[in-house]
Protein backbone atom coordinates (compact mmCIF):
# COMPACT_ATOMS: atom_id res chain seq x y z
CA UNK A 1 0.00 0.00 0.00
CA UNK A 2 1.70 3.36 -0.74
CA UNK A 3 1.70 6.28 1.40
CA UNK A 4 -1.62 8.65 0.40
CA UNK A 5 -3.88 5.74 0.19
CA UNK A 6 -2.96 4.94 3.98
CA UNK A 7 -3.55 8.06 5.07
CA UNK A 8 -6.72 8.82 3.08
CA UNK A 9 -8.07 5.38 5.25
CA UNK A 10 -6.55 6.87 8.39
CA UNK A 11 -8.50 9.93 7.87
CA UNK A 12 -11.59 8.25 7.09
CA UNK A 13 -11.39 6.01 9.98
CA UNK A 14 -10.82 8.97 12.24
CA UNK A 15 -13.80 10.45 10.51
CA UNK A 16 -16.06 7.71 11.27
CA UNK A 17 -14.87 7.38 14.82
CA UNK A 18 -15.77 10.82 16.09
CA UNK A 19 -19.27 10.50 13.99
CA UNK A 20 -19.69 7.09 15.80
CA UNK A 21 -18.84 8.91 19.58
CA UNK A 22 -21.16 12.03 18.67
CA UNK A 23 -23.77 9.72 17.58
CA UNK A 24 -23.46 8.14 21.08
CA UNK A 25 -23.01 11.07 23.00
CA UNK A 26 -24.96 13.49 21.90
CA UNK A 27 -28.25 13.32 20.72
CA UNK A 28 -28.49 17.04 19.38
CA UNK A 29 -25.55 16.13 16.63
CA UNK A 30 -27.74 12.80 16.43
CA UNK A 31 -30.85 14.73 15.46
CA UNK A 32 -29.01 17.35 13.02
CA UNK A 33 -27.35 14.61 10.87
CA UNK A 34 -30.26 11.36 11.26
CA UNK A 35 -31.32 10.61 7.98
CA UNK A 36 -34.84 11.78 8.46
CA UNK A 37 -33.98 15.14 9.19
CA UNK A 38 -31.81 15.23 6.16
CA UNK A 39 -34.19 13.81 4.21
CA UNK A 40 -37.36 15.83 4.99
CA UNK A 41 -35.83 19.39 4.15
CA UNK A 42 -35.74 18.15 1.08
CA UNK A 43 -39.90 17.68 0.81
CA UNK A 44 -40.22 20.47 3.08
CA UNK A 45 -41.81 18.91 5.59
CA UNK A 46 -41.40 19.81 9.13
CA UNK A 47 -43.00 17.41 11.02
CA UNK A 48 -42.29 14.05 10.85
CA UNK A 49 -44.23 12.70 13.85
CA UNK A 50 -47.64 13.87 11.85
CA UNK A 51 -49.06 10.93 9.88
CA UNK A 52 -51.24 13.47 7.79
CA UNK A 53 -49.27 16.21 6.91
CA UNK A 54 -50.64 18.77 4.14
CA UNK A 55 -49.03 18.01 1.18
CA UNK A 56 -46.08 20.10 0.35
CA UNK A 57 -46.79 22.11 -2.80
CA UNK A 58 -47.64 20.69 -5.87
CA UNK A 59 -45.06 19.44 -8.25
CA UNK A 60 -45.47 20.04 -11.92
CA UNK A 61 -48.55 18.64 -13.39
CA UNK A 62 -48.26 14.48 -13.84
CA UNK A 63 -52.20 14.64 -14.43
CA UNK A 64 -52.32 13.10 -17.53
CA UNK A 65 -53.55 9.79 -17.79
CA UNK A 66 -50.49 8.00 -19.65
CA UNK A 67 -47.83 9.39 -16.98
CA UNK A 68 -45.79 6.54 -15.92
CA UNK A 69 -44.50 6.24 -12.60
CA UNK A 70 -44.62 9.52 -10.32
CA UNK A 71 -41.64 11.06 -10.17
CA UNK A 72 -42.09 13.00 -7.26
CA UNK A 73 -39.99 11.96 -4.29
CA UNK A 74 -42.50 12.59 -1.45
CA UNK A 75 -44.67 9.76 -2.98
CA UNK A 76 -41.70 7.16 -2.46
CA UNK A 77 -41.47 8.37 1.29
CA UNK A 78 -42.70 5.30 4.12
CA UNK A 79 -42.93 8.24 6.64
CA UNK A 80 -46.11 10.28 5.91
CA UNK A 81 -49.21 8.79 5.11
CA UNK A 82 -52.44 10.01 3.78
CA UNK A 83 -55.73 9.61 5.16
CA UNK A 84 -56.56 6.43 3.67
CA UNK A 85 -57.99 3.27 4.40
CA UNK A 86 -57.23 -0.43 2.26
CA UNK A 87 -60.62 -1.63 2.46
CA UNK A 88 -62.02 -5.03 1.84
CA UNK A 89 -65.98 -6.17 1.86
CA UNK A 90 -66.05 -10.17 2.52
CA UNK A 91 -68.09 -13.28 3.55
CA UNK A 92 -66.75 -15.63 6.45
CA UNK A 93 -66.14 -17.76 3.26
CA UNK A 94 -64.58 -15.72 1.42
CA UNK A 95 -61.59 -16.35 4.25
CA UNK A 96 -58.67 -18.15 1.97
CA UNK A 97 -59.83 -15.76 -0.68
CA UNK A 98 -59.43 -12.64 1.49
CA UNK A 99 -55.85 -13.93 2.96
CA UNK A 100 -54.41 -14.18 -0.31
CA UNK A 101 -55.20 -10.64 -1.72
CA UNK A 102 -54.30 -9.43 1.69
CA UNK A 103 -50.95 -11.08 1.66
CA UNK A 104 -49.90 -10.35 -2.02
CA UNK A 105 -51.15 -6.03 -1.02
CA UNK A 106 -49.19 -6.64 2.07
CA UNK A 107 -46.28 -7.80 0.36
CA UNK A 108 -45.79 -5.77 -2.61
CA UNK A 109 -47.27 -2.56 -0.40
CA UNK A 110 -48.30 -1.77 2.83
CA UNK A 111 -45.55 -3.65 5.04
CA UNK A 112 -43.56 -0.70 4.03
CA UNK A 113 -46.13 1.65 3.98
CA UNK A 114 -48.77 0.32 6.88
CA UNK A 115 -51.87 1.91 6.17
CA UNK A 116 -54.80 0.85 8.23
CA UNK A 117 -57.19 -2.21 7.19
CA UNK A 118 -60.95 -2.01 7.38
CA UNK A 119 -62.85 -5.00 6.38
CA UNK A 120 -66.83 -5.17 6.26
CA UNK A 121 -69.57 -7.76 6.50
CA UNK A 122 -73.66 -7.08 6.80
CA UNK A 123 -72.62 -10.47 9.42
CA UNK A 124 -70.28 -10.63 12.31
CA UNK A 125 -67.00 -11.83 11.31
CA UNK A 126 -66.31 -15.35 13.11
CA UNK A 127 -63.39 -15.26 16.00
CA UNK A 128 -61.33 -17.46 13.32
CA UNK A 129 -62.03 -14.99 10.42
CA UNK A 130 -60.63 -12.20 12.65
CA UNK A 131 -58.06 -14.04 13.51
CA UNK A 132 -56.56 -15.51 10.71
CA UNK A 133 -56.68 -12.10 9.07
CA UNK A 134 -55.63 -9.69 11.64
CA UNK A 135 -52.16 -11.99 12.06
CA UNK A 136 -51.29 -10.76 8.31
CA UNK A 137 -50.65 -7.07 9.06
CA UNK A 138 -48.55 -4.68 11.55
CA UNK A 139 -50.97 -2.29 10.73
CA UNK A 140 -54.20 -1.06 12.54
CA UNK A 141 -57.22 -3.08 11.47
CA UNK A 142 -60.75 -3.11 12.20
CA UNK A 143 -63.47 -4.92 11.02
CA UNK A 144 -67.02 -3.37 10.76
CA UNK A 145 -70.63 -4.89 10.88
CA UNK A 146 -73.09 -3.18 8.22
CA UNK A 147 -76.23 -1.71 9.29
CA UNK A 148 -79.03 -3.53 7.84
CA UNK A 149 -80.55 -0.80 5.60
CA UNK A 150 -76.95 0.08 4.18
CA UNK A 151 -77.54 -4.00 2.59
CA UNK A 152 -80.77 -5.31 2.26
CA UNK A 153 -83.40 -4.96 -0.41
CA UNK A 154 -85.68 -2.02 1.19
CA UNK A 155 -89.12 -2.90 1.53
CA UNK A 156 -90.11 -0.36 -0.50
CA UNK A 157 -88.99 -2.73 -3.60
CA UNK A 158 -91.99 -3.86 -4.98
CA UNK A 159 -90.65 -7.73 -4.74
CA UNK A 160 -93.29 -9.67 -7.13
CA UNK A 161 -91.00 -6.91 -10.03
CA UNK A 162 -87.96 -7.73 -8.91
CA UNK A 163 -88.38 -11.20 -8.58
CA UNK A 164 -89.87 -11.27 -12.24
CA UNK A 165 -86.80 -9.41 -13.53
CA UNK A 166 -84.23 -12.34 -11.82
CA UNK A 167 -86.08 -14.82 -13.43
CA UNK A 168 -85.83 -13.25 -16.45
CA UNK A 169 -82.27 -12.84 -16.34
CA UNK A 170 -81.59 -16.39 -15.60
CA UNK A 171 -83.28 -17.25 -18.18
CA UNK A 172 -81.07 -15.27 -20.48
CA UNK A 173 -77.86 -16.86 -18.58
CA UNK A 174 -76.97 -12.90 -17.07
CA UNK A 175 -74.32 -13.52 -14.59
CA UNK A 176 -75.64 -13.19 -11.14
CA UNK A 177 -78.99 -12.59 -12.71
CA UNK A 178 -80.91 -14.14 -10.12
CA UNK A 179 -78.96 -13.29 -7.30
CA UNK A 180 -80.31 -10.94 -4.55
CA UNK A 181 -77.34 -11.00 -2.45
CA UNK A 182 -75.13 -9.94 -5.31
CA UNK A 183 -77.42 -6.65 -6.40
CA UNK A 184 -77.16 -6.29 -2.39
CA UNK A 185 -73.64 -5.83 -2.72
CA UNK A 186 -73.95 -3.58 -5.54
CA UNK A 187 -75.79 -0.98 -4.28
CA UNK A 188 -74.11 -0.95 -0.95
CA UNK A 189 -71.25 -0.60 -2.50
CA UNK A 190 -72.57 2.22 -5.23
CA UNK A 191 -74.03 3.98 -2.36
CA UNK A 192 -73.19 3.14 0.89
CA UNK A 193 -69.78 1.80 1.99
CA UNK A 194 -68.72 5.37 2.54
CA UNK A 195 -71.07 6.05 4.75
CA UNK A 196 -69.75 2.90 7.20
CA UNK A 197 -68.75 4.16 10.28
CA UNK A 198 -65.49 2.71 10.64
CA UNK A 199 -64.54 4.69 7.18
CA UNK A 200 -65.38 8.28 8.29
CA UNK A 201 -62.14 8.95 9.73
CA UNK A 202 -60.78 7.93 6.08
CA UNK A 203 -60.56 9.90 2.88
CA UNK A 204 -59.21 8.29 0.69
CA UNK A 205 -59.67 4.05 0.03
CA UNK A 206 -58.18 0.96 -1.89
CA UNK A 207 -60.55 -1.53 -2.28
CA UNK A 208 -59.19 -5.03 -2.34
CA UNK A 209 -61.35 -8.06 -3.56
CA UNK A 210 -60.95 -12.00 -1.89
CA UNK A 211 -58.44 -13.77 -4.73
CA UNK A 212 -57.21 -10.66 -6.56
CA UNK A 213 -53.41 -10.81 -7.39
CA UNK A 214 -51.25 -7.92 -7.15
CA UNK A 215 -48.10 -8.50 -9.74
CA UNK A 216 -45.79 -5.86 -8.78
CA UNK A 217 -43.74 -4.16 -5.92
CA UNK A 218 -45.82 -0.56 -5.64
CA UNK A 219 -42.63 1.44 -4.37
CA UNK A 220 -45.03 5.00 -4.37
CA UNK A 221 -47.82 5.79 -2.58
CA UNK A 222 -50.43 5.82 -4.63
CA UNK A 223 -52.60 7.49 -1.52
CA UNK A 224 -50.32 9.84 -1.26
CA UNK A 225 -50.37 10.74 -5.22
CA UNK A 226 -54.10 10.91 -4.81
CA UNK A 227 -53.97 13.47 -2.24
CA UNK A 228 -51.65 15.78 -3.50
CA UNK A 229 -52.53 15.10 -6.76
CA UNK A 230 -56.43 15.89 -5.71
CA UNK A 231 -57.43 13.18 -8.03
CA UNK A 232 -60.95 11.05 -7.69
CA UNK A 233 -60.71 8.24 -8.51
CA UNK A 234 -57.86 5.78 -9.95
CA UNK A 235 -58.46 2.55 -11.83
CA UNK A 236 -56.01 -0.08 -13.56
CA UNK A 237 -58.72 -2.18 -15.72
CA UNK A 238 -61.31 -0.85 -17.66
CA UNK A 239 -64.21 -3.02 -19.82
CA UNK A 240 -67.36 -3.02 -21.57
CA UNK A 241 -70.40 -3.58 -19.35
CA UNK A 242 -73.16 -6.90 -19.83
CA UNK A 243 -76.04 -4.60 -21.16
CA UNK A 244 -78.54 -6.53 -19.94
CA UNK A 245 -77.60 -5.70 -16.66
CA UNK A 246 -78.42 -1.71 -16.83
CA UNK A 247 -81.17 -1.39 -19.42
CA UNK A 248 -82.41 1.77 -18.30
CA UNK A 249 -79.25 3.06 -16.14
CA UNK A 250 -78.53 5.75 -19.03
CA UNK A 251 -81.73 6.90 -19.59
CA UNK A 252 -82.02 7.66 -15.59
CA UNK A 253 -78.69 9.49 -16.27
CA UNK A 254 -80.07 11.84 -18.40
CA UNK A 255 -82.46 12.10 -16.56
CA UNK A 256 -81.09 13.37 -13.69
CA UNK A 257 -78.68 15.31 -15.96
CA UNK A 258 -81.84 17.21 -17.35
CA UNK A 259 -82.91 18.25 -13.65
CA UNK A 260 -79.32 18.82 -12.10
CA UNK A 261 -77.01 20.20 -15.04
CA UNK A 262 -75.08 21.79 -12.03
CA UNK A 263 -73.13 18.80 -11.19
CA UNK A 264 -71.63 18.02 -14.22
CA UNK A 265 -67.80 19.32 -14.45
CA UNK A 266 -66.73 21.45 -17.04
CA UNK A 267 -64.00 19.57 -18.89
CA UNK A 268 -65.43 16.15 -17.74
CA UNK A 269 -65.01 12.42 -19.06
CA UNK A 270 -68.20 11.99 -21.16
CA UNK A 271 -66.35 11.28 -24.16
CA UNK A 272 -65.10 7.90 -22.34
CA UNK A 273 -68.68 7.09 -22.24
CA UNK A 274 -70.04 7.49 -25.85
CA UNK A 275 -69.57 7.40 -29.19
CA UNK A 276 -72.69 9.94 -29.68
CA UNK A 277 -71.99 12.86 -27.70
CA UNK A 278 -74.13 11.18 -24.91
CA UNK A 279 -77.20 9.90 -26.54
CA UNK A 280 -76.45 6.10 -26.06
CA UNK A 281 -73.54 5.03 -23.07
CA UNK A 282 -70.81 2.85 -24.67
CA UNK A 283 -70.81 0.41 -21.97
CA UNK A 284 -67.03 1.75 -20.64
CA UNK A 285 -66.57 1.45 -17.02
CA UNK A 286 -63.61 1.01 -14.90
CA UNK A 287 -63.31 -1.82 -13.04
CA UNK A 288 -64.81 -1.42 -9.45
CA UNK A 289 -63.33 -4.58 -7.93
CA UNK A 290 -59.95 -2.28 -7.89
CA UNK A 291 -60.57 1.23 -6.82
CA UNK A 292 -58.39 3.85 -5.09
CA UNK A 293 -60.88 6.93 -4.76
CA UNK A 294 -61.94 10.08 -2.60
CA UNK A 295 -65.03 9.24 -0.74
CA UNK A 296 -65.36 12.96 -0.06
CA UNK A 297 -66.71 12.68 -3.70
CA UNK A 298 -69.33 10.05 -3.23
CA UNK A 299 -70.23 11.63 0.00
CA UNK A 300 -70.04 15.09 -1.96
CA UNK A 301 -73.37 16.84 -2.56
CA UNK A 302 -73.55 15.60 -6.69
CA UNK A 303 -72.86 12.18 -6.08
CA UNK A 304 -75.71 11.90 -2.99
CA UNK A 305 -78.30 13.28 -5.17
CA UNK A 306 -77.09 10.87 -8.10
CA UNK A 307 -77.16 8.21 -6.04
CA UNK A 308 -80.13 8.84 -4.42
CA UNK A 309 -82.21 9.29 -7.58
CA UNK A 310 -81.06 5.92 -9.23
CA UNK A 311 -81.76 4.06 -6.05
CA UNK A 312 -85.36 5.63 -6.11
CA UNK A 313 -85.87 3.90 -9.42
CA UNK A 314 -85.32 0.70 -7.86
CA UNK A 315 -82.75 -0.47 -11.15
CA UNK A 316 -80.99 -1.56 -8.29
CA UNK A 317 -83.30 -4.46 -7.90
CA UNK A 318 -85.46 -4.51 -10.82
CA UNK A 319 -82.27 -4.68 -13.23
CA UNK A 320 -78.86 -5.53 -11.55
CA UNK A 321 -77.35 -2.64 -11.82
CA UNK A 322 -73.34 -2.40 -11.30
CA UNK A 323 -71.12 -0.37 -8.50
CA UNK A 324 -68.55 -0.28 -11.45
CA UNK A 325 -71.12 1.76 -14.08
CA UNK A 326 -72.44 3.77 -11.09
CA UNK A 327 -68.88 4.45 -9.58
CA UNK A 328 -67.53 5.16 -13.62
CA UNK A 329 -70.53 7.16 -14.65
CA UNK A 330 -70.41 9.79 -11.63
CA UNK A 331 -66.76 9.95 -11.74
CA UNK A 332 -66.23 10.72 -15.47
CA UNK A 333 -69.35 13.26 -15.38
CA UNK A 334 -69.04 14.46 -12.20
CA UNK A 335 -65.11 15.30 -12.03
CA UNK A 336 -63.18 16.55 -14.21
CA UNK A 337 -61.26 14.68 -15.90
CA UNK A 338 -57.95 14.78 -15.24
CA UNK A 339 -59.11 13.99 -11.63
CA UNK A 340 -59.03 10.36 -13.06
CA UNK A 341 -56.20 8.44 -13.03
CA UNK A 342 -54.85 4.57 -14.37
CA UNK A 343 -52.52 3.50 -12.23
CA UNK A 344 -50.19 2.28 -14.89
CA UNK A 345 -47.79 0.79 -12.26
CA UNK A 346 -50.32 -1.28 -10.29
CA UNK A 347 -49.76 -4.70 -11.65
CA UNK A 348 -53.25 -6.31 -10.59
CA UNK A 349 -55.61 -9.09 -11.32
CA UNK A 350 -58.72 -10.64 -11.20
CA UNK A 351 -59.64 -13.18 -12.94
CA UNK A 352 -60.39 -13.44 -15.60
CA UNK A 353 -58.43 -10.18 -16.80
CA UNK A 354 -54.73 -8.66 -15.77
CA UNK A 355 -53.48 -5.60 -16.04
CA UNK A 356 -49.56 -5.79 -16.48
CA UNK A 357 -47.69 -2.56 -16.48
CA UNK A 358 -46.58 -1.08 -19.81
CA UNK A 359 -43.45 -0.19 -20.59
CA UNK A 360 -40.25 -2.23 -20.41
CA UNK A 361 -38.76 0.14 -17.26
CA UNK A 362 -41.85 0.04 -15.33
CA UNK A 363 -42.32 -3.55 -15.51
CA UNK A 364 -38.39 -4.24 -14.70
CA UNK A 365 -38.74 -1.67 -12.04
CA UNK A 366 -42.24 -3.15 -10.51
CA UNK A 367 -40.15 -7.05 -10.75
CA UNK A 368 -43.53 -8.00 -12.02
CA UNK A 369 -44.73 -11.35 -11.97
CA UNK A 370 -47.09 -10.98 -14.64
CA UNK A 371 -46.74 -11.45 -18.70
CA UNK A 372 -47.02 -7.94 -20.38
CA UNK A 373 -48.27 -9.63 -23.56
CA UNK A 374 -51.11 -11.07 -21.53
CA UNK A 375 -52.35 -7.50 -20.21
CA UNK A 376 -55.72 -7.02 -20.76
CA UNK A 377 -55.10 -3.42 -22.35
CA UNK A 378 -55.59 -3.53 -25.41
CA UNK A 379 -57.57 -6.86 -25.76
CA UNK A 380 -60.70 -5.86 -27.53
CA UNK A 381 -62.94 -6.20 -24.76
CA UNK A 382 -61.45 -3.66 -22.92
CA UNK A 383 -61.95 -0.01 -22.95
CA UNK A 384 -58.68 1.33 -22.60
CA UNK A 385 -58.67 2.50 -25.90
CA UNK A 386 -61.73 4.95 -25.49
CA UNK A 387 -59.33 6.08 -22.19
CA UNK A 388 -56.53 6.61 -24.56
CA UNK A 389 -59.05 8.93 -26.93
CA UNK A 390 -60.20 10.50 -23.88
CA UNK A 391 -56.51 11.14 -22.37
CA UNK A 392 -55.39 12.48 -25.51
CA UNK A 393 -57.46 15.82 -25.72
CA UNK A 394 -55.90 17.16 -22.46
N1 LIG B 1 -70.25 -9.62 3.16
C1 LIG B 1 -70.58 -9.94 1.91
N2 LIG B 1 -69.72 -9.68 0.92
C2 LIG B 1 -70.08 -10.02 -0.34
C3 LIG B 1 -71.31 -10.64 -0.65
N3 LIG B 1 -71.36 -10.84 -1.98
C4 LIG B 1 -70.21 -10.37 -2.48
N4 LIG B 1 -69.43 -9.88 -1.50
C5 LIG B 1 -68.11 -9.25 -1.65
O1 LIG B 1 -68.27 -8.25 -2.63
C6 LIG B 1 -67.18 -8.22 -3.52
C7 LIG B 1 -67.63 -8.51 -4.92
O2 LIG B 1 -68.20 -9.79 -4.99
P1 LIG B 1 -67.74 -10.87 -6.04
O3 LIG B 1 -68.46 -12.12 -5.74
O4 LIG B 1 -66.26 -10.92 -6.09
O5 LIG B 1 -68.32 -10.24 -7.36
P2 LIG B 1 -67.62 -10.00 -8.76
O6 LIG B 1 -66.23 -9.50 -8.55
O7 LIG B 1 -68.54 -9.17 -9.58
O8 LIG B 1 -67.62 -11.41 -9.41
P3 LIG B 1 -66.54 -12.60 -9.31
O9 LIG B 1 -65.41 -12.16 -8.45
O10 LIG B 1 -66.17 -12.83 -10.71
O11 LIG B 1 -67.33 -13.70 -8.69
C8 LIG B 1 -66.17 -9.20 -2.96
O12 LIG B 1 -65.33 -8.47 -2.08
C9 LIG B 1 -67.04 -10.17 -2.18
O13 LIG B 1 -66.32 -10.77 -1.14
C10 LIG B 1 -72.20 -10.91 0.44
O14 LIG B 1 -73.30 -11.44 0.27
N5 LIG B 1 -71.79 -10.53 1.69
C1 LIG C 1 -33.47 18.77 12.40
O1 LIG C 1 -32.35 19.64 12.49
C2 LIG C 1 -32.62 20.94 13.02
C3 LIG C 1 -31.35 21.75 12.95
O2 LIG C 1 -30.98 21.91 11.59
C4 LIG C 1 -33.15 20.79 14.44
O3 LIG C 1 -33.46 22.07 14.97
C5 LIG C 1 -34.40 19.92 14.44
O4 LIG C 1 -34.86 19.70 15.73
C6 LIG C 1 -34.15 18.57 13.73
N1 LIG C 1 -35.41 17.88 13.53
C7 LIG C 1 -35.57 16.58 13.79
C8 LIG C 1 -36.93 16.02 13.43
O5 LIG C 1 -34.74 15.86 14.28
C1 LIG D 1 -59.60 12.39 6.99
O1 LIG D 1 -60.67 12.57 6.10
C2 LIG D 1 -61.95 12.56 6.69
C3 LIG D 1 -62.95 12.66 5.56
O2 LIG D 1 -62.70 13.80 4.80
C4 LIG D 1 -62.04 13.74 7.69
O3 LIG D 1 -63.30 13.73 8.31
C5 LIG D 1 -60.94 13.61 8.70
O4 LIG D 1 -60.96 14.72 9.56
C6 LIG D 1 -59.59 13.52 8.02
N1 LIG D 1 -58.56 13.28 9.01
C7 LIG D 1 -57.43 13.96 9.05
C8 LIG D 1 -56.47 13.60 10.13
O5 LIG D 1 -57.18 14.85 8.25
MG1 LIG E 1 -64.80 -10.36 -7.45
Amino acid sequence: MNAPIRYIILVLGFIISLHSILTLTHAEYNRVTSFSNLTSKFRGVADASNSHPLPPPSVPDTATSTADSPKDEFLYDHTYRANATLLILARNSDLEGTIRSMREIEDRFNRKYNYPWVLLNEVPFTSEFIKRVSVLTASHIEFGIIPHDHWYQPAWIDEEKAKASRGKMMADNVIYGGSVSYRNMCRFNSGFFYKQELLQKYRYYWRVEPNVHFHCEIDFDPFLFMEREKKVYGFTITLYEFEATIKTLWKAVKDFIAEHPQYVAPENALGFLTEDGGNSYNLCHFWSNFEIADMDFWRGEAYTAFFNYLDSLGGFYYERWGDAPVHSIAAALFAPKDKLHFFNEIGYEHAPYTHCPRGEDTWTKGRCGCDPKQSFDYDGYSCMKKWDRLAKSY
